[in-house]
């Protein structure tokens, strides 16, 4: 090896000995190169280093998009429709498609009294007060469908692109389609945890929020360390109680989302109601209407935002030039009393009444 190398150089060759994975070996010989002897007589060991990390670069770049050609094979998708979409999951002869054709209000899939009677995902629109809601029933999912048992991985796929689910079954049914989801890394009703890990520039990893750390900050350095992340920004943002929460936290491949849970059989008329309205709250969206001065709101006809949307967002949503000349609107529904004037900034609810003042 070349004389007059820096420490430097040497711990990142030795990083470069012991890394186990490419990515970790593109790390360090990045960090050797950086640190690499300037002098003419090194010049061999820099053009190697060179060498070495576009071999490497390609390498990696090959196995990911033979990771992408995979994925893409194993993946389904229904093309969105509505305000959002509600996909229904369950096991074989659970009641999905009785499910989907009562949401919708008519006969959409075909029930039977057989198991794996859907063998393809059926969409079908659910109204819900004036605006429409695109329901999936998937085909049935078993113990394994993580796996890739009866299609699952290609069924699953429908899940992690939806906007929310609806798992239909027995306590011990859903049970199993949630462990199947959460083998396929789609956690239900939860956040990822408050731990947020950033590649850094400088060496060594810095961990703000250190006290929410419900274990030593070491362990926490050397796993990160173990996986490719020796140089990094760590921001601890609640409470922190394992190193199982890290690696979730870290893994990009990991979805979140809401799902509600029925009971097979126990769908009434009333609690379909009740149902309705869930899926509704799933999505995370507001329903308003817009009036013109001096005539009556359609309340037939609402239009969608995202919860915590402004008059500003509203007028955006309706045309540009409402945008651009918007002053102020009245109010009716949130306001504090009816036909309120509000500026650009307020947020709307649910269901509130607007007349756009330009
Ligand atoms: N008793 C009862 N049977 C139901 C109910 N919903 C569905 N079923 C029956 O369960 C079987 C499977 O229903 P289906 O909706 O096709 O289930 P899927 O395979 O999960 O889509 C059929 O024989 C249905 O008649 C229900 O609410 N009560
Ligand atoms: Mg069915």
């Amino acid at each position: 090896m070349a004389s007059n190398a820096s420490l430097e150089f040497i711990a990142a060759q030795t990083k470069y000995d012991a890394a186990t994975s490419d990515e970790e070996r593109l790390i360090a010989l990045q960090q050797m190169k950086s640190t690499a002897p300037s002098h003419k007589g090194a010049e061999n060991l820099r053009a190697e280093i060179n060498r070495k990390i576009s071999a490497l670069k390609s390498n990696i770049e090959r196995q990911k998009t033979q990771v992408a050609k995979k994925g893409s094979t194993q993946s389904l998708s229904i093309k969105k429709d509505g305000i959002g979409q509600v996909v229904i999951l369950g096991l074989p002869n659970t009641g999905k498609s009785t499910l989907l054709n009562k949401l919708a209000g008519k006969d959409v899939a075909q029930v039977l009294p057989y198991a794996f009677s859907t063998i393809e995902p059926v969409p079908a629109m659910m109204n819900y007060d004036g605006t429409q809601i695109q329901l999936v029933e998937v085909p049935a999912i078993i113990a394994g469908s993580s796996t890739g048992k009866a299609n699952g991985k290609e069924l699953i796929s429908i899940a992690r692109s939806s906007d929310g689910l609806i798992i239909l079954g027995s306590k011990e049914e859903q049970e199993i389609i949630k462990k199947e989801l959460e083998a396929s890394l789609i956690f239900l009703n939860r956040q990822r945890p408050p731990i947020e890990v950033k590649p850094s520039v400088f060496q060594g990893v810095q961990v703000a929020g250190k006290e929410k750390l419900k274990f030593p900050v070491d362990q926490l350095i050397g796993y990160l360390k173990s996986v490719g992340k020796a140089n990094s920004t760590v921001i601890i943002s609640g409470q922190i109680e394992s190193l199982s929460q890290v690696s979730e936290a870290i893994n990009e491949s990991v979805v979140y989302k809401s799902a509600i849970f029925v009971n097979s059989y126990d769908v009434t008329d009333h609690s379909l109601i009740d149902l309705k309205d869930q899926i509704f709250l799933m999505l995370n969206k507001i329903l308003v209407y817009t009036k013109k001065p001096g005539k009556e709101a359609d309340l037939n006809d609402p239009l969608d935002l995202d919860k915590g949307s402004t008059l500003a967002d509203l007028a955006v949503h309706l045309h540009k030039d409402f945008a651009k000349n918007l002053k102020s609107a009245k109010i009716w529904g949130s306001a504090k009393f009816p036909g309120q004037r509000v500026g650009p900034d307020y947020e709307l609810k649910h269901k509130d009444i607007v007349e756009i003042i330009i």
